[in-house]
C-alpha cells in the first residue's frame, strides 16, 4: 500500500438463493432489484479461480440501489465513495434499501463472473477490514495466501464456525505460474512458511508479498482468454473485459 490511490476493481457477484434470515430482511425491500454483492480485488486477473466469496460476520452491511435495476451490498463507507465516483445513477446520493449483518449473508449462492465456478457460496473470514474497499472479499485459494489459510480453516472446523461443509467443496484450481511457485502460489506459500491457519497474520503478509511479487513480474497465464500471456499483460485485460461484459467496474479509494 503505497501513496496515492488504490485501484480496485469492484466484481459483481449476483445473489441468486438467500438464507431465510436474509430474504426476511430484505422482504418489500428491493422494489424488483437484482442485488449484488460487491468485492474489490486488486488481482482481477485470478478471477477465473474464484471459489467462494468472504465477508465478515460482525461487519453491518447496506443494500444500495444502484440504479432502477440493480442493487450492490457492501459497507456504507464504499457506498459513499461509489456514489462519488459515478457508480450509481444520482452522483452524490446514497439510497440504502436494507442492512444485513455479515452474519446473513453467510451461505448465501451467488455467481463468481469469469470462475471456472460459475456459481459459489458466502463464507465467513475474520480479517476482513470495514475500513478497506467494499468489504466484501472474493476469494481465490490458488493465489491468496488469506483466502486459502481461511478455506482450509473453514474445511477443518466447518461446526465451529457453523457453515455447511458442502459451501466450502469448491478446490482451487490453477490460474497462473510462476518459476518460484509453480501453479498454486499460496498453497506453495502457506505450506513454506509454515502458516497454520487465518490467524497467522504476520506470516501470510509476508507471503502475500512475496505471492503478488512473482505473480506480477514471472506469472504466466495458465486458463481463460489470455492463457499464456504474461500476468503483468493480462491484468488490464481481464479487468477490461470484465467490465465490457458488465460484470465489473472500476473502484478506486
Ligand atoms: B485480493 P490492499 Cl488472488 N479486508 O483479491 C481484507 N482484505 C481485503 C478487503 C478487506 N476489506 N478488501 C479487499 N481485500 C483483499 C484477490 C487477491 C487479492 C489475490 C491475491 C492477493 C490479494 C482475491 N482475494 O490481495 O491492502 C482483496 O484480495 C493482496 C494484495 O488494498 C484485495 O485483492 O492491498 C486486497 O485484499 C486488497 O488489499
Amino acid at each position: 500500500e503505497g501513496i496515492g490511490p488504490q485501484e480496485y476493481t469492484g466484481v459483481k457477484m449476483e445473489v441468486i438463493e438467500w438464507s431465510a434470515a436474509a430474504q426476511k430482511a430484505l422482504e418489500g425491500k428491493l422494489g424488483g432489484r437484482k442485488v449484488y454483492l460487491v468485492a474489490a480485488t486488486l488481482r482481477p486477473e485470478t478471477m477465473y479461480g474464484q471459489t467462494n466469496c468472504f465477508v465478515g460476520t460482525a461487519i453491518n452491511y447496506g443494500v444500495f440501489a444502484a440504479n432502477d435495476k440493480e442493487a450492490y451490498v457492501c459497507t456504507q463507507r464504499a457506498a459513499r465513495n461509489m456514489t462519488f465516483q459515478g457508480i450509481f445513477d444520482v452522483r452524490g446520493q446514497v439510497n440504502q434499501l436494507a442492512e444485513l449483518e455479515g452474519s446473513v449473508i453467510i451461505g448465501a449462492k451467488i455467481k463468481a463472473p469469469f470462475s471456472v465456478y460459475p456459481e459459489v457460496y458466502v463464507l465467513p473470514m475474520d480479517n476482513v477490514l470495514p475500513t478497506k474497499g467494499t468489504g466484501v472479499v472474493t476469494s481465490v485459494p490458488s493465489d491468496s495466501p488469506d483466502d486459502y489459510a481461511t478455506l482450509m480453516d473453514l474445511r477443518k472446523k466447518a461446526e465451529y464456525y457453523k457453515i455447511d461443509p458442502a459451501w466450502t467443496a469448491f478446490d482451487p484450481v490453477p490460474v497462473l505460474s510462476t518459476p518460484a511457485y509453480g501453479e498454486m502460489s499460496a498453497p506453495a506459500l502457506v505450506k513454506q512458511l509454515k502458516i497454520a491457519s487465518q490467524k497467522d497474520v504476520k506470516q501470510l503478509a509476508d507471503a502475500k508479498e512475496l505471492a503478488y511479487k512473482e505473480g506480477f513480474y514471472n506469472g504466466t497465464m495458465s486458463v481463460g482468454e489470455f492463457k499464456g500471456e504474461p500476468v503483468q499483460e493480462a491484468k488490464g485485460k481481464v479487468r477490461t473485459s470484465m467490465i465490457k461484459d458488465g460484470v465489473a467496474f472500476a473502484y478506486a479509494e
